[in-house]
């Protein structure tokens, strides 16, 4: 059925006459019909790829790009007096993901559908998702973030399996989301979730009582492990997850006629982080509760197992008390010591077992000896899990080890959020890059071509003015599209510093004050959620929304200086933002950003970044080379050894430059304390001087002066332009294609 039949159907009139609300719903039907009859695999084998978070994004758009039918429903609309932007406006972002961990989930189910491989994702379907952030008094606050309508894109299905839980029992119920690919097949994202979840518990904020496993069990993303009841409650999401993977892995491998001793024939598991680890013990006792003998079922499970690590950060590499898991999953217990004791019986050194001296099971050493492949998410981040985060399992299993750098899904971050500059592209190199993005690299011949240098040039300047119109109707911000953009946006983490970004805006501030104006305007634009419990990360939230209302109401300063926080942050701005962008900062404390992916997003929309040598910065560097990227900082193995000698100490530098201790005092000076909090503004002020354990000081001298440097050389329009180009044309290599073709060579295997 065409849009018009549906909406006759529907509504019993034309679509000129339907609400952008109706029209949402007219094509959410059209589209899901549409993708529904393009599910054809037939492959023996299947990859599911096991997920806490799949941040979507909206899908309407996607789906239309993906189908091929978007210009068509554009011009239907257009004809109707309706315009398809609004239209989109209507669709709710489904709230699954935090960040991008989430992001690249979405992302490889994108690139797993556009090349026709048989893979679906699974995960859960929490009602109210990651918190919505509104920010009150200059500080973040923590709402639900309800997305779930009537009519959605979730299908329910009539799926449903027992989950097992010390004490009680909880039936599932599945809810499927279509994945459609470009132009290709339509595969699946499977969200678990139970009936008795209770929306109404949740009261002011996102409190709730966090013991009622069967009301609150599917409401929050990451619930707040601040305490023993949160933590207890992310393990028994993370069992409900898998138990219910397992139970449909199994099911489905038994359909397509796998006899259990043959699963590995039938299914691959990609273990997305450790949020999913538990699936190695529960399919061991599902193949055991099936007849197999132990070791068979261990050695079947190992086979089908793969672990991705997404960070080095010793707090998210997942450690739960055995005690913890006694309570939620006793029925695991047994055979999570059987799989330690082999370990332990097989190596001295303790550092690789599954349970420590503290009674806690570290969910990462499991993955490791009982998954066949451990890959990193980018060339650097790879190289530091087998030389030294991971240096022990390296030595036992070299074989396991394997790199797949990060890429991002070009239907959304370019076909989709930049039309203008997709257009360009096709008018120079033909629509080829669409399917193979490395034709990107024809675009090189232009880099001397003025006319096209201008156009590019043009279409920054049209989106930062859509964004500046975005911002204005839905945040009322004011933005200023002749000035530089310079955008940082990403989860809020010291490893990240935002703070070193914040310096910087205070040593602008102070400079102009003394009459050292900038050539043009800066608008320094973040984006980011701190994770409720995170206090200092909270601090810097602050510390950013009180600046930006400090300079905004200074008549000296804001003419040439604008700081802007966006509220709630999520994967709908960052279409607006990425393409309108000029700077973009990906300056975490090398060493610690696994890989990053907004920096990929940035340069393929012709951003040119201001970065460290980190996660997949290193390898962005080396397709553009030193002329069109500014790197700065220490290097990944001199903050490692920092690290291994204890020996950075913050106060010194606070001490001895003069600048750095102007703009670290300006956070406790009375102008700050007359707009913020003394107590937020405080912490984060003793923070910097006495700790700084990601070391932000040591880098702020070279990170200003690069950052000035940039700033100069965008005056020469021209050049700028040609670094631009540089970028758009070097970003074919993070397409997600190109990492979900090595995950299946590498890993995956299938047909
Ligand atoms: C990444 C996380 C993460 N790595 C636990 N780890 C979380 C782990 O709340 N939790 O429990 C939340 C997030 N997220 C990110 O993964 C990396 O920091 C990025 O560098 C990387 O690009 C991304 C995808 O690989």
């Amino acid at each position: 059925m065409n849009l018009q039949e549906i909406v006759t159907k529907k509504y019993n009139k034309g679509i000129a006459d339907c609400s952008n609300e109706e029209l949402y719903f007219a094509l959410l039907e059209m589209t899901k019909a549409m993708a529904e009859k393009k599910e054809n695999h037939n492959g023996k084998k299947k990859l599911y790829y096991i997920s806490a978070e799949f941040l979507i994004g909206k899908l309407l758009s996607n789906n239309l790009i993906n189908l091929g039918v978007y210009d068509e429903v554009r011009d239907v609309l257009a004809a109707n007096g309706k315009d398809i932007c609004a239209i989109e406006e209507v669709e709710p972002e489904p709230s699954l993901g935090n960040g991008g961990l989430g992001r690249l989930a979405a992302c490889f189910l994108d690139s797993i559908a556009t090349l026709g491989l048989n893979g679906d994702g699974v995960g859960l379907n929490y009602h109210y998702g990651l918190f919505k952030q509104v920010f009150e008094n200059n500080l973040q606050k923590e709402t639900k973030n309800p997305w779930i309508q009537d009519e959605s894109w979730l299908t329910k299905t009539d799926k449903s399996y027992q989950v097992q839980f010390g004490g009680f029992n909880v039936t599932s119920k599945l809810y499927d989301i279509d994945v459609t690919g470009y132009e290709n097949t339509t595969n699946k994202l499977h969200l678990f979730d139970i009936e008795t979840v209770d929306e109404s518990i949740v009261g002011d904020g996102i409190d709730f009582d966090k013991e009622d496993i069967k009301k609150n069990l599917t409401l929050f993303l990451y619930p707040d492990d601040s305490d023993d009841k949160g933590r207890l409650l992310r393990v028994y999401q993370q069992y409900f997850m898998v138990s219910n993977a397992a139970q449909l892995i199994l099911d489905e491998a038994v359909e397509r006629g796998c006899n259990l001793h043959d699963l590995a024939d039938y299914a691959v598991i990609q273990i997305n982080d450790t949020h999913p680890s538990m699936v190695i013990p529960e399919m061991i006792r599902l193949l055991m509760e099936r007849g197999i003998g132990m070791d068979e079922a261990i050695a079947i499970v190992s086979k089908c197992c793969a672990y991705t690590n997404h960070t080095i950060l010793a707090e998210a590499l997942e450690k739960w008390p055995i005690s913890f898991l006694e309570k939620v999953v006793p029925q695991l217990m047994p055979i999570i010591y059987e799989l330690n004791n082999r370990v332990v019986a097989k190596y001295d050194d303790k550092s690789v077992y599954i349970i420590d001296d503290e009674k806690r099971v570290h969910m990462a050493h499991m993955d490791i000896h009982y998954g066949f492949s451990v890959n990193g998410v980018a060339y650097l981040h790879t190289e530091i899990l087998k030389d030294s985060e991971l240096n022990n399992f390296y030595k036992i299993y070299p074989e396991k080890f394997n790199n797949k750098t990060n890429g991002i899904t070009f239907r959304r971050w370019l076909l989709h959020c930049d039309k203008g500059l997709t257009s360009l592209i096709e008018e120079l190199i033909g629509p080829g890059f669409k399917k193979d993005a490395m034709e990107l690299e024809k675009l090189g011949q232009f880099v001397n071509d003025d006319a096209v240098l201008d156009k590019l040039l043009a279409i920054k300047t049209e989106n930062k003015v859509v964004l500046k119109n975005y911002l204005k109707a839905t945040q009322n911000i004011d933005l200023d599209e002749n000035s530089v953009f310079d955008i940082q946006i990403k989860r809020l983490h010291e490893y990240k510093r935002q703070q070193m970004n914040a310096l910087y805006v205070i040593n602008k501030y102070f400079e102009i004050k003394a009459g050292k104006k900038p050539a043009r305007k800066i608008t320094a634009i973040f984006g980011a959620k701190a994770a409720p419990a995170y206090i200092i990360a909270k601090d810097i939230i602050h510390l950013i929304l009180c600046l930006q209302q400090l300079i905004a109401n200074d008549p000296e300063v804001s003419p040439y200086l604008q700081v802007v926080m966006v509220e709630n942050y999520n994967v709908t701005l960052a279409e607006k933002l990425i393409p309108a962008a000029d700077i973009h900062e990906q300056i975490s404390l090398a060493s610690k950003e696994a890989s990053g992916t907004s920096n990929m997003k940035f340069m393929l929309n012709g951003a040119v970044a201001i970065g460290t040598m980190d996660g997949a910065n290193v390898e962005m560097h080396q397709l553009v080379g030193d002329d069109n990227i500014y790197i700065f900082g220490e290097s990944s193995d001199e903050v490692i050894e920092h690290y291994a000698k204890a020996d950075y100490v913050s106060r010194k530098y606070y001490d001895n430059d003069a600048d750095i201790k102007r703009a670290i005092d300006f956070i406790v000076s009375d102008e700050m304390k007359a707009i913020g909090n003394a107590e937020n503004l405080e912490r984060l002020f003793n923070e910097l001087i006495n700790k700084d354990w990601f070391m932000t000081l040591p880098d702020f001298e070279s990170y200003r002066a690069k950052k000035d440097e940039m700033l100069a050389d965008y005056e020469d329009r021209k050049a700028w332009a040609k670094m631009m180009l540089t970028n758009i044309s070097k970003a074919g290599f993070f397409s997600s294609d190109r990492t979900i073709e090595q995950y299946n060579k590498d890993i995956w295997k299938l047909d």
